[in-house]
């Protein structure tokens, strides 16, 4: 049963060993994201002072995890750390077959060229950047049947992760539940800023599936901070711990992909879970041509120790209530200075809405890579662009334009102080303040795929 607790969140745990900051000018700012390109991919982390890019490999392992890497068995075949990864992942999550493979992309090669043909569909909660690009190459198409609540930054919707069923159902009377391999659905929807699915959609949506013989592949690189917010938000599940939720939220789909990278609190790793005799066979034959052995799958024996330990931690009620208070805390402070961020506060980090924050630029000016740039320059404090060039190009060449135009402030966990998100929100009023007098981007340099991280700008004007 869950653990009462208090209602602020002092972090669960205190520091043992820091890594110092590195402090830049203004000017060394400046050329070093001209030289970037305007990419705050491109800038080399010595550059950074905080660094925001993302959640994704960046949190601190305890010191649990640190002796975990200790007593990695490095064995080709049949690492005693693949053993208690499997065994964790059967625990905590309830799937039945686990392939390990290097991050979460791997995972989702594997499954999408086992699942989906030339032609095939594949509706889901928002597209998220390499899940979609694997799923078209394999000959998919994604279609987005999240809620329209999810498009709109200041929509307070609790759950803007839903499925709308009546998108769905078009869908399945349109293309027939044959050309559908599965429904893809992300728990703590990344692109449309950290935002949960409830449980009742959850169950909606297995009944529909079920009648319709459609699996449901489930995307739980975030997934016990979707349950963190069910236990907050959903009626019933106030008195259920994470770990309960997560486990009930998995039982719902029929397999799965992982980055570790994120909840499970490593620095590399993630998985592939299904349920099925005849997908794991299948996966277990591929896992060997594109990442190693399917007891290894491209990991280090330390790696899948770090991670069986990670995922315990992760399902941890004080855990989770104090990685999403402190989001909620940076949030809060935005929202004091007048800053358009979305609603509501979402898991992984703070999405600035670049459309309402620089309404003189239009979606081809880039107004969020814009954002992110100057705000990278003015105080060294590096955050993502999540909007028109993260979309990329659809199958015919032509740009996606999302209605979300965002910057991401992703917060790795149990890295960051109270004082860091002062520090960040006192540094984007800076540049709120003066937005008026901020130009934006041309393109200069597109890479065929995923253009967002290797993308090249020149400023407007
Ligand atoms: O970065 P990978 O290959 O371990 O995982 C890919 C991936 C899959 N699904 C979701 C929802 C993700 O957020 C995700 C990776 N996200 C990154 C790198 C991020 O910065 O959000």
């Amino acid at each position: 049963m869950k653990t009462q607790i208090k209602k602020s969140w002092a972090e669960p745990y205190r520091m043992k060993m820091v890594e110092l900051l590195k402090m830049t000018t203004r000017a060394q700012r400046q050329k070093a994201i001209k030289e970037a390109g305007y990419n705050t991919f491109l800038l080399k982390s010595a550059e950074v002072y905080i660094d925001l890019l993302t959640d994704s490999g960046t949190s601190a392992m305890s010191d649990r995890q640190w002796a975990g890497m200790m007593v990695g068995d490095e064995a080709y075949a049949g690492s005693s750390n693949f053993y208690h990864l499997e065994e964790t992942i059967r625990k905590y999550y309830g799937y039945k077959y686990i392939i390990p493979t290097h991050q979460g992309r791997g995972a989702e090669n594997i499954l999408s060229k086992i699942l989906i043909k030339k032609g095939d569909i594949v509706p889901g909660n928002m597209y998220f950047t390499t899940t979609r690009l694997h799923q078209e190459l394999a000959g998919g198409t994604f279609t987005d049947i999240i809620i329209d609540e999810a498009h709109d930054p200041l929509n307070p919707h609790p759950f803007k992760g839903n499925v709308d069923l009546t998108k769905l159902d078009k869908v399945v009377k349109k293309y027939g539940a044959k050309r559908i391999p599965y429904i893809s659905i992300a728990t703590n929807v990344n692109m449309a800023g950290g935002q949960p699915i409830s449980m009742k959609n959850l169950k909606e949506l297995r009944a529909y599936t079920k009648k319709n013989g459609i699996r449901i592949i489930h995307d739980m690189t975030r997934v016990a901070e979707n349950a963190y917010f069910i236990q907050q938000r959903e009626k019933g599940y106030q008195n259920k711990s994470i770990a309960q939720i997560v486990k009930e939220i998995c039982s719902y789909t029929d397999g799965a992909t992982m980055s570790a990278k994120k909840d499970a609190l490593v620095n590399i790793g993630g998985f592939l879970a299904t349920n099925e005799w005849d997908v794991y066979e299948e996966a277990r034959n591929m896992v060997v041509v594109y990442e190693g052995l399917h007891t290894y799958g491209g990991l280090a024996g330390r790696d899948m120790e770090a991670m069986a330990i990670g995922i315990v931690e992760s399902l941890d009620d004080f855990h989770q209530h104090a990685r999403v208070g402190q989001v909620e805390y940076l949030g809060h402070k935005m929202m004091e200075f007048g800053i358009p961020i979305v609603q509501p506060i979402g898991g992984h980090g703070i999405f600035v809405d670049a459309k309402a924050f620089l309404p003189h630029l239009t979606q081809d000016q880039f107004p969020a890579q814009t954002l992110a740039a100057e705000i990278y320059a003015d105080s060294g404090v590096r955050t993502m662009e999540r909007g028109v060039v993260s979309a990329g190009r659809k199958a015919n060449g032509e740009n996606y334009y999302p209605k979300l135009e965002l910057v991401r402030f992703t917060i790795p966990r149990r890295v960051y102080t109270q004082a860091h998100m002062d520090v960040i929100a006192e540094s984007t009023y800076n540049v709120f303040k003066q937005r008026d007098k901020i130009k934006g981007l041309k393109m200069v340099y597109e890479p065929k795929y995923l253009r967002f991280f290797q993308a090249r700008f020149e400023k407007l004007g």
